[in-house]
């Protein structure tokens, strides 16, 4: 090893000493630590290409090596292909934050991969082990076992609102804005050089289609693309689009069994909004289906129970976009004449159908075109057409407008 003893400085050269006086000190604690370094980091630089991105060593986050991996509540095929992919990497274990959906059900059969295990339990079976939030950081995402002292990474694709963990220690985070948290998991698993078993391919393959919609969404990047372009060749996969639509059928077929009130309430998230013209909360939910016209049949019963759920929660407003992911078309259903109102500000584009629908056209995000369009009519002035509102004195903070939150950013 190189030692401050055996580097030396170079001659100083004649022409760097105009004036003849010459002054000594101690050196500093950096310049030791850095001469110390010197003909390592030089031998380091050498060997980087003169142009073009150079080549660094790869930073394997080592509290991730023997952790639980876990994603979040009201689980998908996103969080559970991801803890799955990201235990394989880092040499971890994969949970479960909730039981799991026909969707991910599917794939892991087609894959012959096994259902992790509920998180409740791996935390005990493992007391020791960290946990590394998959696809969420988010309090009112997390399931309530974890504790967040246990919390040692966190790699997500999501915004950091204002429920995001607090940790006392720094931990590793990877969040990047890409389509899908097994994009991450997959690019990761490039970069260190290491290829994943085919079914794991095959569950992150899965995985990156139902969030990015079979990369015809708007949080789709070209990452996403070149990673189900690599893993469906891991996989063996000769018709990705053949395997994508097997895989939205299964995740319809589900909600054909659901009741009104789950449809209505599954896939929903609050949001918050205070200004000069408006104070309120938002409950935005999500049906994703390959078979909108039979939700569409049951809008009648299916407005009873958000109308009920709208009371329970004491939310301002409270929308149900119901999302063909095949044609690529939204509906909004719609309660009252405020919601109505706040869905013209904010849909200028939408066309209404009768006092109760919205056809949105081709928005199908609420990450990218639901909630950015709702925030900026109210952020424009937006305010609610008549005081006698539907607004529920039921004061609250926010935190626990949040707790309520069940969701689950699919996409
Ligand atoms: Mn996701």
């Amino acid at each position: 090893m190189d030692t401050l003893d055996d580097w030396e400085p170079e001659a100083p050269n004649e022409n760097d000493h105009a004036s003849p006086l010459t002054m000594s000190r101690k050196r500093s604690v950096v310049e030791r630590e850095v001469q110390h370094r010197l003909p390592g980091a030089k031998k380091f630089t050498s060997n980087l290409p003169a142009s073009n991105v150079p080549t660094v060593n790869a930073y394997i986050p080592p509290t991730l090596g023997g952790a639980i991996f876990c994603g979040h509540l009201v689980t998908d095929l996103d969080s559970i292909a991801g803890a799955i992919g990201a235990a394989e990497l880092y040499g971890g274990i994969p949970a479960r934050a909730s039981e799991v959906n026909s969707e991910t059900q599917f794939a892991l059969e087609y894959w012959s991969k096994e259902k992790p295990e509920p998180i409740e339990k791996v935390l005990n079976a493992f007391p020791q082990a960290g946990v590394c939030l998959v696809d969420h950081q988010q309090m009112s995402q997390l399931n309530k076992s974890i504790p967040v002292e246990r919390i040692v990474g966190v790699i997500d694709h999501h915004a950091l609102q204002n429920s995001t963990i607090v940790t006392d220690m720094p931990i590793y985070i990877d969040i990047r804005p890409w389509g899908s948290m097994s994009t991450i998991i997959a690019h990761s698993f490039m970069m260190y050089g290491r290829r994943p078993t085919r079914s794991t391919s095959g569950m992150l393959l899965c995985a990156i289609l139902s969030d990015t919609l079979n990369l015809q969404g708007p949080t789709t990047t070209e990452w996403d693309k070149l990673m189900v372009t690599i893993l469906s060749d891991i996989a063996g996969v000769i018709d990705v689009q053949a395997l994508a639509m097997q895989q939205f059928k299964a995740k319809s077929a589900e909600l054909g069994t659901l009741s009104a009130t789950a449809l209505a309430t599954g896939d929903q998230k609050i949001f918050t909004f205070k200004t000069d013209h408006f104070e309120g909360t938002v409950a935005f939910a999500v049906v994703e289906t390959t078979d909108d016209d039979v939700i569409l049949e049951r809008a009648q019963e299916i407005r009873l129970a958000m109308m009920e759920d709208k009371t329970k929660q004491g939310v301002t407003m409270l929308y149900l976009a119901v999302v063909n992911i095949v044609k690529l078309r939204t509906k909004l259903l719609i309660l009252t004449e405020n919601e109505m109102a706040l869905a013209q500000a904010a849909f200028v584009n939408g066309r209404v159908e009768c006092p109760n629908s919205m056809d949105l056209g081709g928005l199908v995000s609420r990450k990218k075109d639901f909630i950015p369009a709702v925030t900026r009519a109210i952020k424009d002035g937006f305010r609610l057409p008549s005081l006698v509102s539907s607004h529920i004195s039921i004061k609250r903070s926010v935190s626990d407008v949040f707790n309520l939150t069940d969701e689950v950013v699919g996409i």
